[in-house]
């Protein structure tokens, strides 16, 4: 006997009691006779743990990781005040990668990507007050250096959120030169030994558009985002010796680089200017720590980011491919064809590597400034929020996850509900799972101030742990095939036209040294039956799958059945 996903979905968000609702989930498929914590022990296997199981995952060194984003202030709480911390999050680092390929019950990511955690005003911080301390409300220098050893420890390496276009208006440096500016005589000019601070901003008395009046002075400051904060002045030199100290300050504690803020609003209306300054930024930090990665955001059209590779960043996040209108949401939609993904990414490879040979792409799908994705897809039952996630991570470079979307959490409209609190412990069941486990209510923060109510549409980290066909275990396992076939974030992207269409699509991924895989994506809810011809003849070895239910993929003489939305990983048999 076997339901529909949906079905079970629909009993699961019943009445039905915890147990009872997870025993008529084994019962559909094998029987409620087994006992344990996770899905390989509790439920029988689905295809991706038979499959993907028997695959031997190895974390990556080099630049080529799966990253996860932690905003902070919604992630996990240790001391109950209901705000996000950094102890919270350390102690949830065996969630997020717990440096054994062997576990089942974490993300295997090997980088994390932590939003500011400065001294500052607001909840997100991205205004930071002093950028040499951690705000208290995070906790201390001692608590993030007991982040970076225990991230270490684990492999994983930790990037910190630089938002250096501007400051907060609490910083001493604004203070100070908003105290001269004030007390300076009306029609008198500042003088730069008596007040260096009035250079590090872009105080003028000819407003333009983007700035700020400065409350009982003739004076305005450039403020591009809004009033609290001020743009720095990226050409005082004395601005960039002070950036160049603060990078200094947190690659020798032991940070493995940044992600990069703000990079299309360092010179507003002038890319090369931006751009020179980058080029610095990069080159100082390398010259501090050779082996730091950097990853900037530039929020534009795909041509214009794809410049800023001319400045030798290692990696820029692929907005084309992110949020509610790009190409991974299009594409799982059906407005947009399958073939366009692949044809997307080989066109990619091409425009990066021709500003930068050396480039690592940063593909994401949603970060803390996007609706998250399991409201894009109306009556999803899970399906299209899987596949999305899949060929996110099924992109080359360092593949970045932003937190809670390996859950199907929701999150739309204000920037706050983008950010809700990290969905540990399903609504209603604060007393499942145990500290022992990583799931207790305790971890749960209560969100920003001014969030809406989110309900969300999937279960917590509690129940999708126990579901080996929860959201989690997909991406889980998508990471997997990420770690376990190296060259899927290291090699180059080649479409095979005969297997590729308006609802399927081929590729091969190749590198020098490394085998190759061919990745054959069903972006539609009506099985497909492929052979494998072209450059995809050959590659009879089904040695990955990524399934949405338990229809699985099936290869048969050379015919490959992908189930609705199914994905499956080849290599060839002489291999
Ligand atoms: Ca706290
Ligand atoms: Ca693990
Ligand atoms: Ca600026």
């Amino acid at each position: 006997m076997k339901l529909p996903f949906t079905d079970r979905q629909g009993q699961r968000r019943g009445a039905l009691a915890r147990a009872g609702a997870l025993c008529l989930a084994l019962l559909l498929t094998a029987g409620c006779g087994k006992t344990g914590t996770g899905p390989a022990s509790s439920a029988p296997l689905s295809q991706m743990e038979k499959v993907n199981g028997a695959l031997s995952p190895a974390y990556p060194k080099d630049d080529y990781r799966t990253s996860y984003e932690v905003f902070v202030y919604s992630f996990a709480d240790s001391d109950g005040d209901g705000i996000g911390d950094l102890k919270g999050l350390t102690d949830a680092l065996d969630y997020i990668g717990d440096g054994d390929p062997k576990t089942s019950d974490d993300l295997d990511c090997s980088q994390i990507w932590i939003t500011p955690v400065f001294p500052s005003p607001t909840y997100h911080k991205y205004d930071a007050a002093d950028y040499m301390d951690i705000d208290p409300a995070f906790g201390s220098l001692s608590d993030f250096d007991s982040l970076i050893s225990a991230c270490h420890e684990r492999g994983i390496r930790l990037i910190m959120d630089l938002a250096i276009n501007h400051t907060s208006v609490d910083h001493p440096w604004f203070r100070e030169a908003a105290a001269y500016l004030k007390a300076l005589p009306a029609g008198q000019d500042p003088v730069y030994e008596a007040c260096p601070y009035v250079w590090y901003y872009n105080f003028t008395r000819e407003p333009y558009e983007g700035c700020a009046a400065l409350a009982g002075t003739d004076w305005y400051y450039e403020a591009r985002f809004w009033e609290g904060m001020p743009d720095l002045n990226l050409s005082t030199p004395a601005v960039k010796e002070e950036l160049a100290s603060v990078m200094r300050f947190w690659l020798e504690r032991g940070v493995d680089g940044f992600r990069l803020d703000a990079l299309t609003s360092y010179y507003t209306d002038n890319i090369d200017g931006s751009i020179d300054f980058l080029t610095w930024l990069v080159d100082t930090v390398k010259g501090i720590k050779a082996e730091a990665t950097l990853v900037g955001e530039c929020w534009a059209a795909q041509d214009l980011y794809a410049r800023y590779y001319d400045s030798g960043i290692d990696s820029l996040f692929d907005f084309a491919f992110s949020g509610a209108d790009g190409l991974i949401a299009g594409v799982v939609k059906g407005s947009r064809k399958a073939s366009a993904f692949g044809r997307a990414l080989e066109e990619e490879e091409a425009l990066y590597a021709s500003h930068n040979p050396a480039f690592v792409n940063a593909p994401f799908y949603t970060n803390h400034d996007m609706a998250r994705s399991a409201g894009y897809y109306a009556y999803d039952d899970g399906a299209r929020t899987k596949l999305s996630g899949a060929l996110n991570l099924l992109m080359t470079g360092n593949a970045f996850i932003y937190y809670g979307e390996e859950l199907g959490m929701k999150g739309s409209g204000k920037d706050e509900n983008k950010r809700a609190p990290m969905y540990w412990v399903t609504k209603g069941e604060e007393a499942a799972g145990s500290k022992e486990e990583g799931i207790f209510s305790e971890r749960m923060t209560a969100g920003p101030p001014d969030m809406d109510q989110v309900e969300m549409k999937f279960e917590g980290f509690d129940r999708q742990k126990e579901d080996p066909y929860s959201i989690f275990h997909y991406y889980r396992n998508a990471i997997l095939l990420r770690n376990a076939f190296p060259v899927i974030a290291r090699g180059r992207t080649g479409v095979v036209d005969e297997m590729t269409g308006d609802g399927t699509c081929a590729f091969l991924r190749t590198a020098e040294g490394l085998e190759s895989v061919l990745i054959v994506i069903n972006s539609t809810e009506e099985a497909q039956t492929l052979s494998l011809s072209g450059e995809g003849a050959g590659f009879e070895n089904l040695s990955g799958v990524l399934t949405v239910s338990e229809e699985e993929v099936r290869l048969e003489d050379g015919q490959l059945i992908l189930p609705p939305f199914g994905i499956a990983l080849l290599t060839r048999k002489d291999a």
